[in-house]
């Protein structure tokens, strides 16, 4: 007889089993919708990569139409442009590298980050825009020049150069080792930057990648492939090659110009005489010592039969610091044209893999640099040239293909743009910038963005010997005030007079307009809290040595 009993027992397990994979069925398939839910959530949360070089000049990238940048075209970085947006009022918030990199990373002035000058130490404990997004779920990768002393926090992975690198076969840190690697610097950065995206990158997650250069800092090397790219090309030298400074004490004294400062071997890379290959004029190392022998024998030879014209052509006075400035800005432009092959690298890389649609890339630098401007190289100085900084960034999408920005951005801005733009609810909380996600996305709002700009710079005596200074910008006026060593101040009207050659602080005409000056650079100090203790001045003595030094790094002192 059947067990009636047993087969009810039968049902009532088999029932519950039937359940029981019912519900396991249902609870993956739930948890597989949530995963999907939760990817397709990530995936709207956007990629930021940030290419940044170092001392790349506005004026020589041809998206901004400049005619040094036309005549050495940078097609790569321009598709940035092409593809969203380039900014033509960018600037940072004091011009020189390390306090430009903490400001990116903080989103706050030099005199609240504590990085005020280059060989200050980064505090590392501060909150920062790489912290930020990690904590979000982002994985975070810096890649090049850091420059802040200590090592990086807040990045999943970090491979940096030593302090200011070498061009050729350099030495990167990776997890607290220190490793010289054959090949260009920037080539290596381009391909570390591809592996990582290749071959470390979690899909399953947004990434903030930060690539860093080192092109094209002094002394402007270019990649063996380049060496001899613009030796033909006759680059326009600015109008105020030659200038005469009026009124500007700090201009007159500084020590950056082409044809008195620079070192005719280390910066120009002329030769002791013709048919020589030993460099003229060198006091400091040169990457001569870490190219192997192929690498000296290639760049000997792309240098050889250039110099050797020089020294035929028995140049002097004005002719001579002409072609100063030519054989400067054929390096430069050479230097910069493997920036530009690795971004088009990485602009194919994304493409080619689906995630430019979902990829914020952002192009700039660390400050903007001279370009013969005042006969000038570097940067520190509040003028145009290296106050300004270029900007381009695409996002399809979001971001209008071809826009033109007029707007005041400034670096103090970024971290807070790209924490909107990571969807990120707190913006960094006490960060001291402004996002600038909204004009991106609808250019007519720039006409609201902010009216005036802060700028100090702290870094004297040092290098190039440029005087401490603060100042602010509207679109129309800059007011500058040098206070350290002298104290001196200066007034542009750069509707008037945009080379900034002119200082009317003593015209009566803008009277008015100097009120309201003096009135927003107060309220702006107060509302970006600055005390009393930033306006040191340094001891004479500093000052005086520094000059020496200087004078014999010149070779000047004998
Ligand atoms: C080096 C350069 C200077 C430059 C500083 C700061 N000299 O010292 O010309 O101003 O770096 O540059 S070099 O001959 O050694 O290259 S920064 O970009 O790091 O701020
Ligand atoms: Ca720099």
């Amino acid at each position: 007889m059947v067990n009636i009993y047993r087969l009810a027992q039968i049902e009532f397990k088999m029932h519950y089993f039937i359940r029981f994979q019912l519900l396991v069925f249902l609870a993956f398939a739930y948890s597989c919708k949530s995963e999907q839910a939760k990817k397709a959530v990530e995936n709207q949360r956007p990629n930021i990569l940030f290419i940044m070089a170092d001392d790349h000049a506005i004026q020589a990238i041809s998206a901004y139409g400049h005619p040094i940048g036309k005549l050495a075209s940078t097609p790569n970085i321009d598709r940035i442009a092409n593809n969203g947006a380039i900014f033509n009022h960018s600037y940072v918030t004091n011009s020189i590298c390390g306090p430009s990199r903490a400001v990116i990373l903080t989103g706050k002035h030099s005199h609240i980050n504590g990085f005020r000058q280059n060989g200050d130490r980064f505090d590392g404990s501060q909150p920062t825009l790489p912290k930020i997004l990690q904590q979000e779920g982002y994985q975070t990768a810096l890649l090049g020049k850091w420059h802040l002393h200590g090592y990086p926090e807040g990045f999943d992975y970090w491979k940096i150069i030593v302090d200011q690198g070498n061009y050729y076969n350099p030495d990167f840190i990776e997890n607290g080792d220190t490793t010289r690697v054959k090949g260009y610097a920037t080539d290596i950065i381009t391909n570390d930057a591809l592996n990582w995206l290749k071959n470390q990158r979690n899909d399953s997650v947004p990434f903030f990648l930060m690539v860093q250069h080192k092109a094209p800092h002094r002394n402007w090397m270019p990649a063996l492939r380049h060496i001899n790219k613009y030796d033909s090309v006759q680059f326009p030298l600015p109008e105020t090659y030659f200038p005469t400074f009026i009124d500007q004490q700090a201009a007159e004294e500084q020590l950056q110009t082409i044809y008195k400062d620079m070192y005719e071997g280390h910066d120009l890379k002329m030769s002791m005489e013709y048919g020589s290959t030993e460099l003229a004029h060198n006091p400091w190392k040169t990457d001569f010592d870490r190219m192997d022998p192929e690498q000296r024998k290639e760049w000997d030879t792309g240098y050889l039969a250039k110099n050797n014209i020089f020294h035929k052509s028995d140049l002097m006075g004005r002719e001579l610091d002409e072609w100063k400035g030519q054989r400067y800005l054929q390096d430069y432009m050479a230097t910069i044209a493997s920036v530009d092959e690795g971004v088009g690298e990485l602009l194919d890389y994304l493409e080619g893999e689906g995630l430019a649609e979902n990829t914020l890339v952002v192009y700039t630098s660390d400050q903007g640099f001279y370009l013969g401007e005042n006969g000038w190289f570097d940067k520190r100085f509040m003028y145009e040239p290296s106050f300004r900084t270029p900007l381009l960034m695409q996002w399809p999408g979001t971001i209008e293909k071809g826009i033109k920005i007029d707007a005041m951005v400034q670096n103090l801005d970024f971290a807070q743009t790209f924490l909107e733009s990571a969807g990120v609810p707190h913006l960094g909380e006490d960060m001291q910038g402004e996002s600038f996600l909204g004009i991106l996305k609808d250019s007519t709002l720039e006409a609201d963005f902010r009216d005036v700009i802060y700028y100090h710079y702290y870094d004297y005596p040092a290098f190039h010997m440029v005087k401490k200074h603060y100042g602010i910008r509207t679109q129309r006026f800059k007011l500058m005030h040098f206070y350290d060593d002298i104290d001196q101040w200066e007034f542009y009207d750069l509707e008037k007079d945009p080379l900034e050659q002119h200082n009317l602080i003593d015209d009566g005409q803008y009277s008015d307009v100097l009120i309201e000056m003096h009135r927003k650079l107060d309220s702006v100090q107060k509302f970006y809290r600055l005390t009393d203790q930033e306006f040191h001045n340094a001891p004479k003595e500093k000052v005086e040595n520094a000059y020496r030094l200087f004078e014999r790094l010149r070779g000047l002192d004998n």
